[in-house]
């Protein structure tokens, strides 16, 4: 893809343009500039099938923010030369962000700190959005984390999905199936009106918070996926992606388990915002967050599988049934 004509319409000339891997949806490039550097991104159309919600939900909360809590670190895309912060071409929708300086970025977490510093800062989000009415953000993909939704395309996939690849997975089918009772448990929550709607990230792997040189979280990126959610999400995702040493494309299975000390910081970094904000109900369900998750992102790998990898690609042969696996094995450690 030639990125020049999007360059041009951010003003950007003789920049140096860095490929980052890293997310499974959009593509991402560092831009070096002689006097500053800039993450430009291409939001992935079949996944967002409108890229103007997105750039609406950000800046409706970046103006929240700005107006009630100034000093948050907020990171605003940047506009281009005719004043959108959203650049359409052929190519597809783009937006240029700027880069922090200084700033690191995690892929896995090795200490306690790292994940109570993540935590303090999804849980600082949302609390400083608590004003802020979520009903009103725009719904970038519908039923996210509707994990009814969820264990219903793994049903429609074990009817309509690749028949030797359903076979083939018969047994890890069989371990989804008998923890149906989690998604049982998500239909009671969202009839419970002990469990809030709020402003949620929905993606709160490490590698969605920067922080600077000395270990502090700094701030939140990847607002895609804001919108009106529960914590279970939030909590979820995080007790989903931190507390095994190997991550979700780790393919040794051996190396999956549960360090109960980087939970324990989670929730003290969470809660150290978000205390006062969950109710008693909610607090009940922390340790449920991460089966939610966990479970959830069992069943998209191996819908995905079952599908051809349609939706996150594979980059070696039964990619998404190792991670579907991979997710497995952490929900299985977590039940205990
Ligand atoms: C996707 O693209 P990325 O890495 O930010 C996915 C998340 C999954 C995650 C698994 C929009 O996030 O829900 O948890 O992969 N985002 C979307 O790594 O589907
Ligand atoms: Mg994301």
């Amino acid at each position: 893809m030639d990125l020049n004509p999007i360059l041009q319409a951010f003003n950007l000339t003789s920049a140096n343009v860095i490929p980052l891997s890293g997310g499974l949806i959009n593509s991402t490039w560092k831009i070096e500039t002689q006097t500053r550097s800039y993450i430009l991104q291409r939001i992935n159309r079949a996944v967002f099938k409108s890229p103007e919600k997105i750039d609406e939900n950000i800046s409706r909360i970046a103006e929240y923010l700005e107006k009630h809590h100034p000093d948050y670190y907020f990171i605003s895309p940047l506009a281009g030369k005719d004043g959108r912060t959203l650049v359409q071409t052929d190519d597809g929708y783009f937006r240029l962000l700027p880069f922090v300086d200084d700033s690191v970025t995690l892929h896995t977490v090795t200490h306690a700190e790292q994940a109570y510093e993540a935590a303090k800062q999804f849980g600082k989000f949302t609390k400083l959005l608590s004003g802020f009415d979520a009903n009103t953000l725009q719904i970038t993909i519908p039923d996210f984390h509707n994990l009814s939704l969820r264990y219903e395309q793994f049903n429609t996939a074990l009817s309509k999905g690749n028949p030797t690849r359903i076979a083939e997975t018969k047994e890890m089918i069989e371990a989804l199936t008998r923890y149906r009772w989690i998604v049982d448990d998500f239909e009671a929550i969202r009839k419970n009106p002990d469990f809030r709607t709020r402003v949620t990230h929905h993606d709160t792997k490490i590698s969605n918070v920067l922080f600077d040189r000395n270990g502090n979280g700094v701030c939140v990126i990847d607002l895609d996926t804001v919108m009106p959610g529960y914590f279970i999400s939030d909590f979820g995702d995080m007790i989903r992606t931190y507390v095994s040493p190997a991550n979700e494309e780790e393919r040794d299975f051996d190396k999956i388990r549960v360090r109960e000390d980087i939970l324990d910081a989670i929730t003290k970094g969470y809660l150290e915002f978000m205390g006062d904000e969950l109710t008693d109900t909610e607090k009940k369900h922390i340790r449920y967050s991460g089966m939610f998750m966990i479970y959830m992102q069992a069943l998209r790998f191996l819908t995905d599988y079952l599908n051809d990898d349609v939706y996150y690609g594979a980059r070696y042969e039964g990619h998404n049934r190792v991670r579907a696996m991979n997710q497995i094995k952490l929900l299985e450690a977590l039940s205990g």
